[in-house]
């Protein structure tokens, strides 16, 4: 099976925009590779739509009238790759050792296509053996009755619908812990954190209105093309009014360059490009809360002169004294810093920071929108906390065209958090839920991300339970998780495709394979819908339009019934049975334990557009401490306080391709960088492969810059030259995850810090 090392690169020039032929033609070819019948490459139609599926790839909202094409490149191959036609059963599984199975790597494992049958891992032959439903649920409820119940995690990956959500996190509270980690500990945790403790809510203010309303955009650290293309729609549109877009990225990103709209026949003939940034601004990473910093001292900069003048004040004073808490330390903290230090955090000059900062002063309703650039730093919460800094210092939350936009991830992570898949007890409500269902929900703290490989190293996790996600290759510190994964006592994967996490698993290990999104849902109570809530706070219906894979499947919501009935003491107020027949009935449920958010939820869920959370912070009332929103002064400029190596160190970020989702890699070219069959890569400043007298392709090592004592390197990258700041280097996420120390991560919201990894680079290479 080919590693796909870096020897096998081609590199080209990355000449496509975003959009354009380059993406159809790839939506086409993964079509073909995974020989999604004709009738279901028409379900594209379906994608976004009030009667529709809702995309299985990113989080961003759903129009109200949505393009006849509402999808993009990556909902496209997200579908295909769900809907594929390829399958594998018990067979295939007995042809192939979990031995064999770990030399593949993650594209291959996946391209076997979808899981048809539960699995249970046999160590006489080492191989999965099927087992039935009855037999799986049995012995894993069976297990989970006989363990320490604080030593159980319940994992989950952000695909799942709210009604599974709601049922899995119920699932875990009545098996009696908090342990419901979720990849947005990976992900939006330092959002949570950060905006929750500054504006009063977790989530977002700006809904997709608000793009036909603002007057400038800041963007940070997200790459659209990639990651949310639909969002180009909105981009392209505010461009088109002049709307200036100020983009702050380390890396010169295609997509966030310039943009063909492929639903546009006339675009697409002409080869008609819109220009979406208007300002590109190489920050370093790590460096943007030296950058706001030096945004908000241009703007009391600016502020002063106009007081000078006598003209009209920068500030928003009127909404600052009324609205904020905090002002005149932060005010202070921005006046004592120093654009030498300013320059040298951020890696951007004065003169550049003062001309965005100009645009803002200059626009009446700014937002600001922002990716994993920002929350997977050291300092990822102080960073979202700087972007509300600047946004209330002219009043640009909670009106029109104004406000904070996080690009969520997942495209139901956001709702996850909602209905109740949280380690923090505070944000469950467990006084009503012991009401509703008449149990004694634990109070104590469950373990994040971080929190659960810590206790996983540790040997105190009995039993991991995923509904989603392939965990051990996502979560940093690879080297010594993938060893410690082996010594669990059981692992339970409910998925729908294999991956790494099912060939590193525990010792006892089943899988569960479930249906997926698009696929039709059939219960006693007839077809079902489902429901999500999107980066905006807004909950839509989905309703799956292919026929299954195959018959033996089980929803998602089936198999957390199945082993919640197995596990759990019978609760005659928990019908799980019932709730897998209609699932109108856990929404019934789910608006019973939150009214505020899901009041009418059965009624309200095909809302075009969705429906709304309520958001206080979007009307101006702030549910914080001190019922403002709260200016916060920045601890610390520096990116990476404490992972500092010498002159010789380089910083590494680590980023997605548009051949990926997550650790699903369709294949190994990333067309917008110009990279092709591999993607054991590293990008890396001209200046810097001068130095270090390096040729074009050249194989390389790295090795991470920490002295703890453990050794932490990745061989066999070859070097691409490209266009990022001098001192940093960028390679792709997971491939490198191996280099991230554990306790390398966000200190409130502990995101691993999976964009500044201080990195030493070795000459001559290992191929690994
Ligand atoms: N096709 C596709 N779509 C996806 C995903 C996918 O893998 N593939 N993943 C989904 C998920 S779960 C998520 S969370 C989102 C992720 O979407 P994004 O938030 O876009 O995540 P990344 O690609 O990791 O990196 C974001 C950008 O941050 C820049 N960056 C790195 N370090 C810094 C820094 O210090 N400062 C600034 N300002 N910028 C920096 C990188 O150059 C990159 O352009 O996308 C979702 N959508
Ligand atoms: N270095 C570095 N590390 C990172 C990041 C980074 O930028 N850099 N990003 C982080 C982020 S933002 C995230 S969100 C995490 C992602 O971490 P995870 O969410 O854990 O990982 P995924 O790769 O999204 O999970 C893919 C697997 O999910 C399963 N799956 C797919 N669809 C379904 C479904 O409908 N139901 C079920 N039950 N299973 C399904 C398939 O088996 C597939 O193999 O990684 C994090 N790790
Ligand atoms: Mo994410």
């Amino acid at each position: 099976m080919s590693n796909h090392s870096g020897k096998d690169v081609k590199i080209g020039r990355a000449t496509m925009p975003a959009g354009g032929w380059g993406s159809l033609a790839k939506v086409s070819t993964i079509l073909l590779d995974q020989r999604v019948p004709i009738k279901d490459s028409r379900l594209l139609l379906k994608q976004n739509k009030p009667d529709g599926y809702a995309c299985v790839s990113c989080a961003w909202a759903k129009p109200a009238n949505p393009h006849p094409f509402e999808f993009c490149e990556s909902g496209a191959k997200a579908t295909a790759w769900e809907t594929t036609s390829k399958t594998i059963g018990a067979d295939f599984f007995e042809r192939h050792t979990v031995t064999e199975l770990e030399a593949w790597d993650d594209h291959t494992l996946e391209d076997q296509g979808r899981l048809t049958v539960p699995l249970r891992w046999d160590a006489a032959s080492d191989t999965y053996r099927e087992v039935s439903w009855e037999t799986a649920f049995a012995e894993i409820g069976a297990t989970l009755r006989g363990m320490a119940r604080e030593q159980v995690v319940f994992y989950a990956s952000g695909r799942a619908s709210l009604e599974t959500s709601y049922m899995y996190s119920l699932f875990a509270r009545m098996y009696g812990n908090n342990n419901l980690p979720d990849s947005s500990n990976m992900c939006h945790e330092s959002t949570s954190v950060g905006l929750q403790k500054t504006i009063g809510v977790p989530v977002g203010t700006v809904v997709l209105h608000d793009f036909e309303e603002t007057d400038c955009i800041f963007f940070f650290g997200q790459n659209v093309g990639v990651n949310s293309p639909r969002m180009l729609h909105q981009l392209q549109e505010a461009r088109r009014r002049g709307v200036p877009i100020i983009t702050f990225n380390p890396l010169r990103e295609r997509g966030l360059v310039s943009f063909t709209n492929p639903q546009s026949p006339v675009e697409m003939l002409t080869g008609h490009e819109t220009p979406i940034s208007t300002q590109y601004h190489q920050v370093k990473p790590g460096g943007d809360t030296a950058a706001i910093m030096g945004l908000c001292k241009a703007v009391f900069d600016r502020d002063d002169a106009a007081q000078r003048a006598g003209a009209q004040r920068v500030l928003d004073v009127a909404f600052i004294q009324e609205h904020t808490h905090g002002f005149a330390e932060f005010e202070q903290s921005v006046r004592a810093c120093g654009w030498i230090d300013i320059e040298r955090e951020s890696g951007l000059r004065r003169a550049d920071l003062e001309a965005a900062a100009e645009a803002y002063c200059e626009a009446g309703a700014v937002m600001g929108i922002y990716g994993m650039g920002l929350t997977q730093h050291r300092n990822g919460v102080q960073n979202v906390t700087m972007i509300v800094n600047l946004l209330l210092l002219r009043g640009n939350i909670g009106k029109p065209g104004a406000g904070v936009c996080p690009v969520r991830g997942h495209s139901n992570v956001q709702g996850q958090r909602t209905v109740g898949i949280t380690e923090k007890p505070e944000l469950a409500p467990l006084d009503k839920l012991k009401e509703q269902y008449g149990f004694e929900p634990p109070r104590k703290a469950g373990m994040n991300t971080v929190e659960a490989c810590e206790a996983i190293l540790a040997g105190k996790v009995d039993a991991f339970i995923g509904l989603g996600g392939n965990f051990v290759r996502a979560v940093p510190e690879r080297g010594l998780m993938e060893k410690a994964w082996r010594e669990i006592p059981l692992t339970v994967q409910i998925a729908t495709k294999l991956n790494r996490n099912h060939v590193i698993h525990g010792k006892a290990s089943y899988l569960l394979p479930c249906l997926g999104r698009i696929e039709i849902d059939r219960q006693a109570g007839g077809e079902q819908d489902v429901t999500v809530e999107d980066s905006t706070g807004c909950m839509h219906g989905s309703r799956g339009r292919a026929e299954p894979v195959a018959s033996t499947l089980l929803s998602e919501p089936a198999i957390v019934a199945g082993l919640a009935k197995a596990t759990l003491d019978p609760n005659p107020n928990v019908d799980w049975d019932r709730w897998v027949g209609d699932y109108s009935l856990v929404r019934e449920a789910i608006a019973e334990t939150y009214p505020d958010i899901f009041h009418d939820f059965n009624a309200r869920m095909w809302t075009p557009g969705g429906f709304r959370r309520p958001l206080g912070a979007a009307h101006r009332v702030w549910k914080t401490e001190s019922g403002k929103a709260h200016f916060t002064a920045p601890e610390a400029l520096q990116g990476n306080p404490d992972l500092r190596g010498g002159p010789q160190t380089l910083r590494l970020f680590t980023v997605r391709s548009d051949g990926q989702f997550n650790t699903t890699i369709y294949n190994y070219d990333d067309h917008f960088r110009g990279v092709q069959g591999s993607r054991m890569v590293l990008f890396m400043a001209r200046a810097d492969v001068a130095r270090y007298a390096l040729r074009e392709g050249e194989l390389v090592s790295l090795r991470t810059a920490a002295m703890d004592g453990v050794e932490r390197r990745v061989d066999g990258l070859a070097v691409v030259p490209y266009d990022v700041p001098e001192g940093c280097i960028a390679g792709y996420y997971p491939e490198l995850n191996a280099l991230i120390p554990l306790w390398h991560h966000a200190k409130e919201s502990k995101v691993p810090a999976a964009k500044a990894i201080d990195v030493i680079l070795e000459r001559g290479g290992r191929l690994s």
